[in-house]
């Protein structure tokens, strides 16, 4: 007997399909962040701003559209399935002097080319950082008015080019809204700029799109570095704003407190909205989007996707970028370990596990999900890989490391 077959009568015998739990997974497309390709830099500035940081100096980052494509394609090749890539309007790709007020599908082209060969999907974010309109910390709640402006014109434009991804793609476009706007020290009005932003989203989100092709979401925030004391777009801000809007409001797990989590609020989420969007990532004491690793709450995000029948409804993006090691690992380990977490949960008794729950017999609730954690869940992972031709673990890493040697390191 294989050691695959050992694996699928053991998860058998606790009621587990594990065919289904694979055929599932397979169907699972999730966003892959161009912006770990290249430290968030873009190609319209050569700075990043805006609360947010990329730390070390690990040789090889992608200097222009030719060579980030070329390392995005890398990774996809050693991460099993098809997904989508996450882009940001500071990505254009085009010749022209343009602002980001005026950016047009056409400056998109390339990426949407580059998104048919390779089988995937699109999704997007207006940039609302690194740029001299945004040097204040304060762009959809500026207090001047022409500030504000320039940045609706440019929330507005995303969308456009949202709704074009989703329509060429036939795979619906998610635009998210994310801004950098806060104060460093308490502020004296913490009014005034909310009411400005609402304004501005109510502006932004006036034109209607056809919701096949482009869905919206909001994305809150605690605090970011120069920005500690107030966030203007906080959660609560943004939750409400959703509700009352028939917007997403989009969770980023390194964007809330250090003790709450984020699975804990998928089950409310999902039960009063069709749709959620994640941005997983990994906090490390703060906001430090450090690459995300198979740990308990990554598992018990996915378990929550799964408990709640939620995967064909979210929205699920990485969010994570360090400087610090190559870069193309750095997205294949996360892209492989939320892949592996869907695939634990997938693999989880819960139904079993819920009517001892209802039952009050919680021991048989600890012991259960306690041995779990020692089935041979390696095994069934390998095999999503085989089915998928996708390297294994221990395979992938060695052709990373030859990318390096020949592609990598010659870049200065
Ligand atoms: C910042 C937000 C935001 C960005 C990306 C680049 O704290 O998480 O989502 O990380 O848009
Ligand atoms: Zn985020």
């Amino acid at each position: 007997m294989s050691n695959f077959t050992d694996a699928k009568e053991q998860y058998a015998a606790l009621g587990v399909d594990v065919d289904k739990a694979l055929e599932t997974l397979k169907k699972v497309r999730i966003s892959m962040h161009c912006w770990q390709g290249d430290d968030v830099l873009g190609f319209d500035s050569d700075s990043l701003s805006g609360g947010i940081a990329t730390t070390g100096n690990y040789p090889g980052r992608a200097r222009n559209p030719e060579e980030l494509m070329a390392d995005i394609k890398k990774a996809y090749s050693l991460i099993p399935g098809k997904h989508k890539l996450n882009l940001h309007a500071s990505y254009r790709i085009t010749d022209e002097k343009v602002d980001r007020d005026k950016i047009e599908p056409k400056h998109f082209q390339a990426w949407v080319d580059f998104a048919k060969e390779e089988g995937i999907g699109l999704d997007f974010n207006p940039t609302f950082f690194s740029h001299p309109k945004a040097s204040d910390n304060m762009t959809l709640s500026h207090p001047d008015k022409a500030v504000r402006d320039f940045w609706i014109e440019h929330g507005k434009a995303s969308r456009k080019i949202a709704d074009y991804f989703g329509e060429q793609l036939g795979i619906t476009c998610l635009d998210n809204v994310w801004i950098p706007d806060g104060t460093k020290d308490v502020p004296a009005d913490r009014l005034g700029p909310r009411m400005r932003l609402k304004d501005s989203l109510d502006q932004i989100f006036s034109v209607k799109y056809n919701p096949e092709h482009v869905k919206d979401a909001i994305e809150g925030k605690v605090f970011g570095i120069g920005v500690e004391s107030y966030t203007v777009g906080s959660h609560e801000f943004y939750m409400n704003y959703a509700s009352k809007n028939g917007l997403m409001c989009l969770l980023d797990t390194g964007h809330y407190h250090p003790t709450e989590v984020v699975s804990d609020k998928i089950s409310s989420m999902l039960l009063f909205n069709d749709n959620l969007a994640l941005h997983v990532s990994r906090p490390v004491r703060w906001d430090s989007d450090h690459v995300i690793k198979l740990s308990d709450e990554l598992k018990e995000i996915a378990e929550e996707l799964v408990r709640c029948n939620g995967l064909d409804r979210t929205f699920i993006a990485l969010d994570f970028f360090d400087a610090s090691i190559n870069r193309i690992a750095a997205w294949v380990v996360g892209m492989r370990n939320m892949q592996k977490a869907l695939l634990y949960a997938l693999l989880t008794p819960n139904k079993a596990l819920k009517e001892k729950q209802d039952a009050f017999q919680f021991t048989d609730v600890l012991v259960g999900l306690e041995e779990q954690k020692t089935l041979p869940f390696g095994e069934v992972w390998a095999e999503f890989c085989r089915r998928e031709n996708a390297p294994q673990d221990r395979e992938w890493f060695q052709d990373v490391k030859q990318y390096e040697q020949d592609v990598l390191f010659k870049r200065n």
